[in-house]
């Protein structure tokens, strides 16, 4: 593939959930090696460092929402960021929990508006994080970075989204843990969902492709947002919010390898290590490794643009 500049963003956001320690996400991919496995396959590689939240209001006292502030000075200062790198590089987030997509999201978005050429979003995950933080039962911003990005309302304090994702652009794989709100209103939707029953079914590769095929065909920028539950447990466990039943290795690979192939991804979000929850650095080690996957590491050269 062609060499690309690869910029990583340290986003140790943890305000999105409860439980602690995504915030030691960004040092773990750094110890894991992913800088060295970008530049061992040609991409040069820069190192933002971890960024802090803009300053933000104290939390309010009395809302069902976890600390919404300290989200939202996370949402400004990450589009401002993802609006800066986007001209120069690829950018990759470093999580962080998924609630720092509200922000890479919606900056990415900014930047394909000026570019002129529509936004597509790749969202790899056992959830749909398509709450509202009126729908959101837990309170977790995590939940809900699909509701802001495409300008679902109920947002009071965050950014104005100015230029929402189309749902039509969108495609969630991997899905196995939905609320009923969400179910509601993805079903009511233009997102393509493809929930695991169907992957275990008729495997990952075809819904991909016809996705990646979409993208190609509207010359479209590729956001691919990977969130460390849309693996299984067994191999990755180092998440607050296991669901067991996820993709296999070889699935996440595949999936990673047909993008790379596919020559289309713009952006990478990796979310929600918890690395006070892993096992002697694995799941930090599988997240690399997809990346790697995902830019160009393989056994064998394929053709491009053969997505199938
Ligand atoms: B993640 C949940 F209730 N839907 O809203 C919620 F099941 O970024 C989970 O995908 C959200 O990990 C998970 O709290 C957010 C829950
Ligand atoms: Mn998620
Ligand atoms: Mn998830
Ligand atoms: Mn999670």
């Amino acid at each position: 593939m062609n060499a690309k500049h690869c910029i990583l963003i340290g986003a140790p956001v943890d305000s999105g959930k409860r439980r602690a320690g995504c915030l030691m996400g960004p040092d773990a991919y750094r110890t894991a090696g992913l800088a060295e496995a970008l530049t061992d396959l040609g991409h040069t590689v820069e190192d933002l460092g971890n960024l802090t939240p803009a300053s933000h209001p104290t939390e309010p006292g009395d809302s069902h929402l976890h600390q919404p502030s300290k989200t939202v000075g996370w949402t400004h200062r990450l589009i401002r960021t993802a609006e800066e790198t986007m001209p120069r590089g690829l950018p990759i987030f470093l999580g962080g929990d998924h609630a720092l997509a509200l922000g890479s999201v919606a900056g990415v978005a900014n930047h394909a508006a000026k570019e002129e050429r529509p936004l597509f979003v790749l969202w790899l995950d056992a959830h749909s994080d398509f709450h509202t933080p009126e729908t959101s039962g837990s309170g977790n911003l995590h939940g809900t970075p699909l509701g802001y990005v495409t300008g679902r309302g109920g947002f009071a304090g965050f950014p104005v989204v100015t230029n929402p994702v189309p749902q039509e652009n969108i495609c969630i794989i991997g899905l196995r843990s939905v609320d009923n709100a969400e179910r509601d209103a993805l079903q009511n939707s233009q997102i393509r969902f493809h929930d695991m029953r169907e992957i275990d079914e008729s495997g990952i590769a075809k819904p991909l492709a016809a996705f990646l095929e979409t993208v190609a065909e509207h010359n479209g920028l590729l956001h691919v947002s990977l969130d460390v539950d849309f693996l299984d447990p067994s191999i990755a466990p180092a998440v607050g919010t296991t669901v067991p039943g996820g993709a296999t290795i070889r699935e996440g690979h595949l999936a990673m390898e047909m993008i790379c192939d596919s020559g289309l991804m713009t952006s990478l979000d990796l979310v929600e290590l918890n690395p006070f929850l892993d096992e002697r650095g694995r799941t930090a080690q599988v997240m690399v490794d997809l990346a790697a996957s995902s830019l160009g590491r393989r056994v064998f050269d394929r053709p491009t643009r053969s997505f199938l």
